[in-house]
């Protein structure tokens, strides 16, 4: 009998296997003792998840994917290593359908641009607690190492995604939270579901169609998954960062608005629903109206807005809300859409010039009426503004170019507001159920799926704002790849030849530095009522004495940036008035008038963007302990007001401006990551017509050189992944060497027994620390998994249940 089980071993999950045996479910129970022991072995294991594929998952998968891995599937370890040779790796790789490749445990993913049959529940199946040479590179593996990683170590975890616009990192985050729902049980079906349904609800408000990308992230968005000590899924939360506003009401040449605006629009014309919301029927409104028809054109011919319509409404009713909320959403877009209608004329008598009016009222009617509000005050509110010298309010009218600001600085601020209402609202029923499991003893996994790296032909203060940030996750990534790597091996004693890589800081600084950064400098201008965009980029020509900063001679009001991912030529005509982003205090008021809860919501004031103001700041000074002095600069001097207040808001302080308050976002973002254990996932675009099977090496290149791929295959190479405390190591690992009851001292020397015992070669021993290779780890936990699974054999044998 025992024999039999030892034999089964070798193919089956063993404990698991020897739990359901009817010989052990008979005796279940007979020894409490016992029985505790084998709940805590199989718990261990549990934890481990290290299984065994099954016959049954070799056979069954998809011809599109071979199944067993080979050791090209890690650039790590191919003999010679230039970039010629990487490349045509990648290459052969990508013709062959792999689009997956390892550098280390860096995942490099290329957009295969076509559906691969890749990510069905089979594979969820096969990427699922094995070790991950097992199977070819996946992005399931990494959703399972972080996985994996957390409910091991009982650390949180991050998966940071970064490529440049269009290269499937939003694709790429979707797949990660797919199969981390699968691996987190959620046997709550409905959590499931909720949570499956979140990222395609704020992508139909924070996404759209660019230039590059035809479902281009506009915002930053880290999800965070959060998970019981056990490893079940139990709820989520997202966070928000700087959504490209500026959208609403104006979109370059081929691009779109935000893609709700279609879904809505097309939705409520064909459930002939237009008139209740107040919707013009004949065209279009103007801000989704760009291409001057042809957006109608799609609705009429087309149902696919109307099915991405009936989507999210199924989306919004799964996750939670209601039907009044939703319809105050609805109502609030198709009032933006309205605001935009609303024109302005000249009113020239003969003592004033500087008056405007609305000559058609109907657009102003409609958004009035459907913001409840009323049309009067809203009018008012567009054309005139209030000024307060020396305690008297004096009424001042607005010329029209003036009035169309406030109007469009509106429709900003209620999109703006909304997003972050849904967002948060999306918060508030992923929350873990507090029966479940308490906040604090959760663990979570994070996903960071930002915009990318952009270079349109015409670039503007949204492209500055979205580079800046890339350029900020790619200095986190060398952070932790290479400056923190040779900073530990220094600390430790452990000699390791240091690698060269190109370190973006400088540029990062001469962004963010106070008082003389460019952020800086534009916010000190935006200050000046009398400043211009040409005193801007002039200011910046006089004050940013940097390599990585230029200013074409013959183009006036542009400047030039050396970005660690390729030139970019920036435009500043609107930076001033987009920085300064401002809502002008009668706007507020008279919304704040409305009889719609939800609106009433979004303009009570203060509006808390990152939450509770005591944790935010909890968060950021723990935070900004764990970061190494050269990301911690600066950090510490975290604005409070900051956090508290909407970008746009006039206040009686100082005003904020979108720079600061991305400056903020930042650093908020970069507190999150640096508490959990960070994955990589480096995306990859193989061309730039989003042609499936086109591998242009020359666009590959570019990519793989400056996201430092070619560095960080040398320092996976020679460097060691894992550095494990000696007393972890040896709590963990003793059972390699040493009785299971025996729990030996946390020392040096019971760390170097067991590494010897387990016959491991080319590790490291620091002052304080076991240095190993990646993939040491995994034949640790290998190991382990076969040391428990016998002596639960054994103690079961002893106990007589085996017969
Ligand atoms: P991005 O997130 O990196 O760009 P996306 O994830 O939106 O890029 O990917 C762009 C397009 O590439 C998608 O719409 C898909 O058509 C295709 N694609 C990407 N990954 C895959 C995949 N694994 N399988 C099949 N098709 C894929 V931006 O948000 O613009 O920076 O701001
Ligand atoms: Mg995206």
């Amino acid at each position: 009998m025992c024999r039999c089980l030892i034999k089964d071993f070798e193919t089956r999950p063993a404990v698991i296997h020897l739990l359901e045996h009817p010989f052990i479910k008979q005796a279940h129970g007979r020894d409490m003792l016992l029985r505790k022991q084998l709940a805590t072995l199989i718990r261990q294991q549990q934890e481990l998840g290290c299984r065994t594929k099954t016959k049954h998952e070799r056979i069954n998968t998809s011809k599109t994917l071979k199944v067993e891995s080979c050791p090209n599937d890690d650039l790590v370890n191919l003999e010679v290593l230039d970039e010629e040779i990487i490349i045509t790796h990648l290459q052969r790789r990508y013709e062959d359908l792999q689009i997956y490749t390892y550098v280390g445990d860096i995942l490099i993913a290329l957009n295969p641009f076509q559906n691969l049959n890749i990510y069905s529940p089979q594979f969820s199946k096969l990427y699922h607690g094995v070790k991950r040479m097992s199977n070819p590179p996946h992005i399931f593996a990494t959703a399972d190492a972080a996985y994996q990683g957390m409910v091991t170590f009982c650390k949180d975890q991050c998966i940071i995604i970064s490529g440049e616009s269009g290269a499937g990192k939003t694709e790429s985050a979707h797949l990660i939270v797919q199969h981390l729902t699968f691996l987190g049980k959620a046997n709550n079906r409905t959590l499931r579901e909720k949570i499956l349904q979140v990222n395609p609800l704020v992508e139909a408000f924070g996404n759209a169609c660019s230039a590059i990308n035809h479902n281009s992230s506009r915002f930053g968005k880290y999800l965070e998954m959060k998970f019981t000590p056990t490893g079940a899924v139990m709820g989520a939360k997202i966070s928000e960062y700087l959504l490209e506003k500026s959208r609403v009401i104006k979109q370059a040449v081929g691009e779109k608005n935000f893609h709700i605006f279609y879904y809505i629009y097309a939705g409520l014309y064909h459930q002939k629903q237009l008139k209740e919301y107040r919707l013009p029927e004949k065209a279009p409104p103007r801000y989704i109206d760009s291409e001057h028809g042809k957006v109608m054109q799609d609705i009429v011919s087309s149902k696919q807005y109307k099915e991405q319509f009936d989507a999210i409404q199924d989306c919004f009713r799964i996750i939670g809300f209601t039907k009044e909320e939703v319809n105050s959403v609805y109502k609030i877009l198709s009032a933006i859409l309205n605001t935009g209608n609303i024109e302005f004329a000249a009113i020239t008598s003969q003592h004033q010039t500087d008056k405007s009016e609305v000559p058609n009222a109907e657009a102003l009617e409609n958004a009035a009426a459907l913001l409840s509000i009323g049309p009067e005050e809203l009018q008012e509110a567009l054309t005139s503004h209030c000024v307060v010298t020396r305690g008297e309010t004096i009424i001042r009218t607005n010329t029209v170019d003036k009035a169309t600001d406030v109007r469009d600085a509106m429709s900003k601020a209620l999109y703006g507001r909304l997003f972050s209402w849904i967002v948060n609202r999306i918060n508030a029923l992923l929350q873990p159920d507090k029966n479940i499991c308490n906040a604090e003893s959760g663990m979570n996994v994070g996903i960071l799926d930002i915009f990318g790296f952009e270079n349109f032909q015409k670039n503007s203060f949204e492209q500055l704002c979205i580079n800046i940030a890339n350029e900020q996750i790619q200095f986190y990534f060398n952070q932790h790849i290479f400056a923190l790597e040779q900073l530990e091996y220094q600390s430790e004693g452990v000699d390791a030849s240091l690698v060269e890589y190109e370190d973006n800081r400088p540029i990062l600084d001469m962004f963010l530095q106070k008082p003389m950064g460019l952020l800086s400098l534009l916010d000190e201008e935006s200050r000046f009522p009398q400043a211009t965009d040409q005193t801007l980029v002039d200011k910046f020509e006089d004050n940013l004495r940097f390599k990585y900063f230029w200013r074409p001679k013959r183009v006036e009001l542009c400047f030039g940036i050396q970005h660690y991912a390729g030139q970019v030529l920036y435009n500043v005509d609107g930076f001033l008035e987009k920085n300064r982003d401002t809502l002008p205090a009668d706007i507020v008021v008279v919304l704040r008038t409305s009889e719609n809860k939800l609106l009433q919501q979004l303009f009570s004031s203060p509006l808390t963007k990152t939450g509770n103001l005591a944790t935010s700041r909890a968060r950021v000074t723990a935070a900004s302990r764990s970061l190494p002095p050269q990301i911690s600069t600066g950090r510490n001097k975290v604005d409070t007001m900051e956090m508290m207040r909407h970008p746009e808001e006039t206040t009686n302080m100082r005003r904020q401006t979108v720079a600061s308050y991305f400056r903020y976002s930042l650093m908020d973002l970069l507190s999150k990551m640096v508490v959990g254990q960070p994955h990589f996932v480096r995306c990859i675009k193989p061309n730039d017509g989003r042609q499936a099977l086109c591998f242009c090496k020359d666009r590959v290149m570019v990519q793989l050189r400056y996201t430092g791929i070619l560095e960080t295959v040398s320092i996976r190479r020679q460097g060691y992944s894992h550095r494990i405390l000696f007393e972890e190591f040896v709590n963990r690992y003793y059972y390699l060497a040493f009785r299971a009851h025996q729990m030996p001292d946390t020392s040096r020397e019971n760390a170097i027994t067991i590494l010897e015992r387990a016959k491991l070669d080319n590790w490291v021993l620091g002052r304080t620390k076991v240095f190993l290779k990646y993939y040491h780890v995994e034949q640790l936990n290998l190991l382990l998994r076969e040391v428990i699974a016998r002596v639960v054999v054994l103690q079961a044998y002893t106990k007589g249940w085996l017969g």
